[in-house]
């Protein structure tokens, strides 16, 4: 497709500037690029620099993670993938536990990657990489775009929210935890998450919530936007 409006049909003198032939730019390449840095995983991965996973980089991804291992004990840890505490290393231990153990579950590579979910990718999953990367090509292109890639803004939110208030780890919010001081901006958000009123909040029925209020709040603006309202 060109973009040809009427400024580039009329001619208006030889200084017009015709641009022609650029394809619009993804707009979640802006992320990919931030996103490579983080999950190190995908910049080893991507050895052309393009934010795609091409068949050959894929084919490729066993000798990349092993590149990855930087203590050479076989397996990949969540350091290892990238994931970093930060430099504040004050955190508590539990909180950086669960955040790594988040790092691992919530990134789709790395989830696909760490197919029995203990939290590291170990020398069998590394020599599964290719089959297990194949998973994530929802449109079968042999190739992996940022969209397939990226992780879903609502689970990415609800888990930062299980992250921060999960005190015992066990994966859901609790009645108690609920009522924690931490949990005072989000309380509201943690009951009507608990749709079935018995006092956990998974990440899932978070997820659900949050997606539900966004979706809620898109409509309610689009009404306002229809009444002239804006
Ligand atoms: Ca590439
Ligand atoms: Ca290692
Ligand atoms: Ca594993
Ligand atoms: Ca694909």
């Amino acid at each position: 497709m060109l973009p040809v409006d009427r400024a580039s049909v009329e001619g208006t003198g030889l200084d017009t500037k015709v641009i022609a032939g650029t394809p619009p730019e993804d707009p979640l390449l802006a992320i990919a690029r931030v996103y490579f840095k983080i999950v190190r995983v995908l910049e080893s991965f991507d050895a052309d620099r393009d934010f795609i996973i091409s068949k050959p980089e894929m084919a490729n991804a066993p000798a990349a993670l092993r590149r990855l291992d930087i203590n050479r004990d076989g397996t990949l840890s969540a350091e290892e993938c990238g994931f970093s505490a930060g430099a504040s290393s004050r955190l508590p231990a539990d909180l950086v536990e669960r955040a790594r153990s988040a790092f691992m579950r919530i990134n789709p590579v790395l989830a696909a990657l760490d197919s029995d979910g203990d939290g590291m990718i170990s020398e069998a999953e590394i020599t599964g990489s290719v089959a297990a990367l194949k998973k994530l090509d929802r449109n079968g292109d042999d190739a992996l775009a940022p969209h397939e890639i990226l992780p879903a803004r609502d689970v990415a939110s609800a888990a930062f929210v299980i992250v921060q208030l999960d005190a015992d780890g066990d994966g859901r919010i609790s009645q108690a935890e609920r009522d924690a001081e931490a949990a005072k901006t989000v309380r509201e958000l943690l009951i009507g998450a608990d749709r079935n009123q018995d006092g956990l909040a998974t990440e899932e029925e978070l997820a659900g919530e949050i997606r539900l209020r966004r979706e809620r709040k898109l409509q309610f603006d689009r009404a306002r936007g229809a009444a002239g309202l804006r």
